[in-house]
């Protein structure tokens, strides 16, 4: 028996995500200095096969043709990062014409096909000068941020009406200073604690900084979140779950919609001397309501309480910290597919996550501002580019998340990552998560089946159930 298909609000904004650093290359043009991720991707055996984000996919200087992609797409939204390096090249202090005006050339070009934008101010690409000076250690760097976004703020204020302060703040803290894994590429727990805080007090004094210019838009930060499913009902595996989603995601969405972190993984950290670097004031700032929340979801599983649980020890390594304060292990499960960056396809923890996020935090109007798969896929001897991972994905995901709006979730609208391969940070080139191939050497766009299919999805606002 055929299901019927599904349909979305008519309102409902389609559209796709990128981000600075992963395509606009041009890293020394129009005055723009080094990020960190311009150091980092320098530094041998930081970045698979040596790759950088010099060139990326041009999209600095294809900006007319990238955009003209979006209009055959038929997105109704864009989401992209504003880079800070190429704003104000040090960080703090003088303001950089060209790099605005890029972005305004942006704005206007997505106002004139139809296409909302929708900015993130950061998305990981730190001005190397800043870092010299201690970076996201550094209390002062928050207010940097502030000050930069309210720049942005003054110049795209009246035509963006939708901004994400920081994205993915679990990576650009956990990942970045205490699994070492993207730049600055530390390996300290009590570090990136001190840096999620003061990205937690960056985003919140960037929203004091937009409510002072009374603008129209809406603002909100974009966390990553992921779903654990209990493997069993043992009260074990469920507590284990729970130290995960406090781990990854109450740490930094509790902050903002509770004025406080969740008080079992404040205790953890506790126990290892650890807490972050909490102001008078701090969290009233990080919790001024915000208009929105953007959620990243990729992946999820099922999980369990670890057989052999570790203490919580100060001696030990970043690392071995991290799976003493979650104690939670993965349940494989048969069945699982997985994508080429070998990320379980979890449609179902999509759908779970999103309710939990409806009952936790008060049903707070969401974006998806990414979601998406890796798929290799290359282009096949008809030209075209048959990435069937990245439809089935994609097509799974759509469900789950029309199957949480009709379970009550404030879902306004969904942004695909990527429109285009581009560089995927530690990963370098190789990992592939555009609904469009970009031949490197040519920079040659083609888009994909995934691209026809949501396409075709935005067009009729639904698709087969
Ligand atoms: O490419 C990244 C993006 O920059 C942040 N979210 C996850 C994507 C895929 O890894």
């Amino acid at each position: 028996m055929k299901s019927k298909p599904i349909r979305f609000p008519p309102q409902f904004l389609w559209g796709t995500a990128t981000s600075a650093y992963q395509i606009e290359g041009s890293h020394d043009v129009d005055g723009r200095k080094p990020s960190i991720w311009d150091t980092f991707s320098k530094t041998p055996g930081r970045v698979t096969n040596g790759d950088t984000g010099d060139v990326a996919t041009d999209s600095y200087r294809r900006v007319e043709e990238d955009v003209a992609l979006l209009k055959q797409l038929g997105a109704r939204a864009y989401r992209f990062s504003i880079a800070w390096p190429r704003v104000m090249p040090d960080g703090r202090g003088e303001v950089n014409p060209l790099g605005i005006a890029y972005y305004q050339r942006l704005v206007r070009l997505l106002s004139d096909a139809g296409i909302t934008p929708m900015a993130t101010l950061y998305h990981w690409d730190l001005p190397q000068a800043l870092h010299d000076e201690g970076g996201w250690m550094q209390r002062r760097t928050a207010e940097d941020f502030a000050r930069f976004a309210g720049v942005m703020f003054d110049a795209l204020g009246e035509s963006v009406p939708y901004w994400f302060t920081v994205n993915e703040p679990w990576c650009a803290s956990f990942l970045s200073h205490a699994m070492g894994e993207h730049a600055p590429g530390e390996r300290d727990l009590g570090r990136a604690l001190t840096v999620a805080h003061h990205l937690l007090l960056g985003h919140g004094l960037a929203m004091t900084e937009f409510r002072k210019r009374k603008l129209g838009g809406q603002i909100g930060m974009a966390p990553n979140v992921d779903w654990r499913e209990p493997y069993s009902q043992d009260r074990q595996d469920i507590a284990a779950c729970e130290r995960g989603l406090d781990w990854f995601n109450r740490w930094f969405i509790d902050p903002i919609y509770h004025g406080r972190y969740p008080a079992n993984m404040f205790a953890r950290y506790g126990e290892l001397g650890l807490k972050p670097p909490i102001l008078a004031g701090d969290m009233a700032t990080i919790s001024q309501a915000p208009d929105m929340l953007g959620i990243n979801y990729y992946t999820g599983s099922y999980g369990m309480n670890r057989a052999d649980p570790l203490p919580l020890r100060a001696q030990d390594d970043a690392l071995t910290q991290i799976e003493a304060l979650r104690n939670l292990s993965t349940a494989n499960v048969p069945g699982f597919s997985k994508t080429d960056i070998g990320w379980d396809i979890f449609p179902e923890g999509f759908y779970k996550v999103l309710l939990w996020l409806r009952d936790e935090y008060g049903n707070p109007p969401l974006f998806i501002t990414e979601n998406g798969a890796c798929d290799n896929a290359l282009p096949g001897s008809d030209g075209q580019v048959h990435d069937a991972i990245r439809v089935e994905y994609q097509h799974r995901h759509v469900i789950a998340l029309n199957r949480a709006m009709r379970s009550g979730c404030d879902i306004r609208g969904f942004m695909a990552w990527s429109l285009l391969d581009n560089f995927e940070w530690a990963h370098g080139y190789g990992k592939r998560f555009g609904l469009v191939h970009v031949d490197l050497e040519t920079q040659t766009r083609t888009p994909k089946d995934s691209f026809h299919w949501y396409s075709q999805l935005i067009a009729n606002n639904g698709c087969d159930a």
